[in-house]
């Protein structure tokens, strides 16, 4: 039933010498034909990797490309955000044709902008962040503005953090789960709650929070928030249990959303359902505490209408703890079918 994204994790290629462009280029193209890309689509997404790779190194030296299996269904798509720490990106002169190629084979972000079906950017003090993604040429689907940041501590394999959104209809119902800890164990607590949630996510949220709490019994257990979104109804309703953050972004402030403690497959007194109206035009950002909790979308200028993946890379970029498996996950409530 609906539509499932999937969890995967941020594929991080550093760039910080010219050699890396074909690297990232042969990355992508790999990437690309091993999930259904016709040689033609595949070789867009590499010539899409290439030029966000070249306009990295050539204004800020050095930054990351973050890869992402779109996982929306039967027809994968690419995803692709470069992100640099430079100052005085100037996004005019990024996007005329050929201003980026620096010697190498660059097609200005004005030609990525045209090859990639998505094309965001989002640019700050703190350096630029440009999103690209890619859909085979005969894709039919829509864009679906979720967007999400997810890393393993010490990019160990293992990711002891997990989630997954189904989009039914007007329904959206989203899960972000963070097995304690990390590593491998953490990794299969977190997994045992997201099997758990597919079987059928859009059962009311206390009774959806037990079958996970039992699914997680056998193993060391973690924390877990559900979000479920009626877009017919215009509301939400959230539980959580532990350490997952999560946060309305519209209207006059920021809301967080509470979540009592304890340990979804260990011990929880209660949990408690929060229901929440009125949310067309805000955006929904669940994060496992390996992000820090104090940022505010209001100081980015220009960033709560960037594309969710773009907000993610943002909030990743600069409030990451380094400390623990970090996942950013979100959602236009508004727009979630683009
Ligand atoms: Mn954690």
């Amino acid at each position: 039933m609906g539509l499932n994204l999937a969890a995967s994790l941020t594929q991080v290629l550093r760039l910080d010498d010219v050699s890396q462009v074909g690297h990232a280029r042969r990355v992508v193209q790999k990437l690309a034909e091993q999930h259904g890309f016709a040689t033609a689509d595949a070789g867009r997404a590499a010539l899409v990797a290439t030029e966000l790779a070249s306009n990295v190194l050539k204004h800020a030296q050095r930054g990351e490309l973050h890869l992402r299996v779109l996982a929306h269904g039967s027809q994968p798509g690419i995803e692709l955000i470069a992100v640099d720490r430079a100052h005085g990106f100037d996004l005019p002169s990024c996007l005329v044709d050929g201003y980026s190629t620096g010697g190498t084979q660059g097609i200005g972000l004005g030609a990525v902008s045209r090859l990639a079906q998505v094309f965001d950017v989002h640019a700050d003090a703190q350096g630029a962040v440009v999103l690209a993604r890619l859909y085979r040429q005969d894709d039919q689907g829509k864009d679906v503005r979720v967007g999400v940041s997810q890393h393993s501590l010490h990019d160990d394999p293992a990711c002891g953090d997990s989630w997954h959104v189904t989009l039914d209809g007007q329904r959206v119902s989203a899960l972000v789960v963070d097995g304690l800890g990390h590593g491998e164990e953490a990794e299969r607590a977190a997994r045992a709650g997201v099997d758990a949630f597919v079987q059928a996510p859009f059962t009311p949220p206390q009774q959806l929070l037990g079958e996970l709490h039992h699914a997680m019994g056998g193993t060391r257990g973690g924390a877990v928030a559900i979000a479920q979104y009626d877009g017919e109804r215009d509301s939400l309703a959230f539980i959580g249990i532990g350490n997952i953050g999560a946060t309305l972004v519209g209207g006059d402030r920021p809301r967080g959303l509470a979540s009592h403690p304890g340990i979804v497959g260990g011990q929880y007194r209660k949990g408690q359902v929060f229901d929440y109206a009125h949310l067309k035009g805000h955006l929904l950002v669940m994060f496992s505490d390996g992000l820090q909790t104090r940022w505010n979308l209001q100081t980015y200028p220009g960033l709560a209408h960037r594309h969710p993946a773009v907000i993610a890379a943002v909030l990743h970029r600069d409030f990451c703890r380094g400390r623990d498996d970090v996942t950013v996950l979100v959602i236009d409530l508004e727009a979630v079918h683009g």
